[in-house]
């Protein structure tokens, strides 16, 4: 071989060849050029042994190119084809012949497998599921609500005209491949979303439908294979309005809250409208336990509209959010008076989940532009419900949904943002204390995509999220699965 001493743009090189490889230069350029003989110590051998592998100047040079190159002080030790990153190569783990740049990813193994420097980002998992193609624009689908069993996914959401819309179920095995079932719940007219909760064995449902003049809130009870189990059974029976259920399972009952108007008399009009919080009990039957429970301590007055209420279970007592938080007992009695969330306004609700130690919630501030961006903020609260933290998962100029989820060891965010010609529905993965993990992922963008507050589940080891799609001449309702595979 021939050692060479050229300048380079960097100045003088210093060139060294080492008996058994090649020629190598601190510039790690081919040191010749001209011909190939200086640096492939066996040429026709299948293999280069040039200093800087897939350099400019090799291909031009040498006439084993498109060969496989070997650079003896950068190996490929597992064999992968790729030699190992800390000299320069590409392969983030020179140890595991399973980790190179394009290897499939194994989802929440916590290895980067395709070495795009993600250890198990979030990424869709599939192609976007039809779940329901409901015809032209204004049929009045309504808000999509996602439920997982154990074993499979279901789908709740309104279909039809407006004002005489039904409610649909759909099931969806885990695979989120196909609609297993579509069944029709009712036929009357429902108003808003539905709400699900599941026992184990059965699918509590609850919704509001208009009764004559104002809403008023219905439950029934389905079974694992969609039937229902017994009539729809009307929860309230007032003069007034009753509207906006959410319910939980305890592991013994359901718990329904939803708001009424039954002490101000308030028609919930345009010009304003002032409720109360209540909360009823159910048995697996679908059987009401005893009456109808006052949980607000004051009206609720959020201005022009109503805006929702959660419950939900921790294990040992009932948390129900509005404007307010309340701990109840199991049988629905107050453990602690009303604790006021702060807010300064009755319209500021945040979406809770229980995590087993502390509640994990999503607000959205969309006018308390003065004291922080507009924008999706993440917030901790102890079992008492005082703050513990609050930290911005975006700021965006609007949004219309939101939903949370636990994992066992951090949170799954869903929200809308509105954008430019439309908007779109982003998820991200947040720690336990609702640091972001992971980059987002655009869930559906482009179409005025629309999401209820209960759009995403766990299943164990993804996600689960539905959409609704309005593309301005018809709508339908889409799923999709979120795993920790890229
Ligand atoms: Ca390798
Ligand atoms: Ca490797
Ligand atoms: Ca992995
Ligand atoms: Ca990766």
């Amino acid at each position: 071989m021939r050692p060479s001493r050229r300048v380079g743009p960097g100045g003088l090189v210093v060139a060294v060849c080492l008996v058994v490889g090649g020629c190598y230069s601190s510039s790690g350029r081919e040191q010749d050029d001209s011909t190939d003989a200086g640096v492939d110590a066996r040429p026709d051998d299948g293999l280069e042994r040039d200093a800087a592998a897939d350099d400019a100047r090799d291909e031009v040079a040498d006439d084993d190119a498109g060969e496989p190159e070997v650079d003896p002080s950068c190996p490929d030790r597992d064999g992968d084809g790729f030699r190992d990153a800390a000299c320069g190569g590409t392969d983030c783990d020179d140890s595991r012949g399973d980790v190179y740049p394009g290897a499939p990813e194994v989802c929440r193994d916590g290895v980067d497998q395709d070495c795009d420097g993600l250890v198990d980002g979030p990424a869709l998992l599939s192609d976007d599921l039809l779940v329901s193609d409901a015809g032209p624009s204004g049929s009045g689908v309504g808000p999509s609500t996602l439920l997982w069993t154990g074993t499979e996914f279901v789908v709740a959401w309104l279909q039809g005209a407006s004002g005489s819309s039904t409610i649909r179920l759909a099931r969806i095995p885990a695979t989120g491949d196909r609609v297993e079932r579509e069944i029709e719940v009712t036929e009357r007219r429902p108003l808003g979303a539905v709400s699900l909760a599941w026992t184990g064995g059965e699918i509590g449902l609850a919704w509001a439908e208009w009764s004559g003049e104002y809403p008023e809130v219905y439950f029934a009870v389905v079974g694992a294979a969609g039937d229902l189990l017994a009539a729809p059974l009307r929860v309230t029976d007032d003069p007034w309005l009753s509207a906006e259920p959410d319910v939980a399972w305890t592991g013994d009952e359901f718990a329904i809250a939803w708001i009424d108007t039954r002490l101000t008399e308030s028609a919930c009009t345009m010009m304003g409208c002032s409720y109360d919080v209540y909360l009823a009990r159910f048995d697996v039957h679908g059987t009401k336990l005893g009456g109808d429970l006052r949980v607000s301590e004051r009206h609720v007055s959020p201005g022009g509209s109503w805006a929702p209420v959660w419950v939900a279970w921790t294990g040992t007592e009932l948390g129900v959010f509005w404007s307010s938080f309340a701990r109840l007992r199991p049988d629905g009695s107050a453990l602690a008076p009303n604790l006021d969330l702060g807010y300064g306004s009755d319209f500021d609700v945040e979406l809770p989940v229980w995590t087993g130690t502390e509640w994990g919630a999503l607000w959205h501030n969309w006018h308390d532009e003065a004291a922080t961006p507009e924008g999706i903020y993440f917030v901790r609260r102890g079992p008492d419900g005082a703050e513990r933290g609050r930290s911005v998962v975006e700021t965006t100029d609007g949004s219309s949904g939101f939903s949370l989820a636990w994992t066992g060891d951090g949170y799954g965010a869903l929200w809308y943002a509105r954008e430019e010609g439309g908007g779109s529905i982003r998820f991200r993965g947040l720690g336990v204390e609702g640091e972001p993990a992971g980059p987002r992922v655009t869930v559906a963008a482009g179409i005025s995509p629309e999401i209820s507050h209960r759009a995403l589940v766990w299943t164990g080891t993804e996600f689960g999220v539905v959409w609704l799609v309005h593309d301005g001449a018809s709508e339908a309702v889409y799923f999709n699965r979120i795993g920790f595979c890229d």
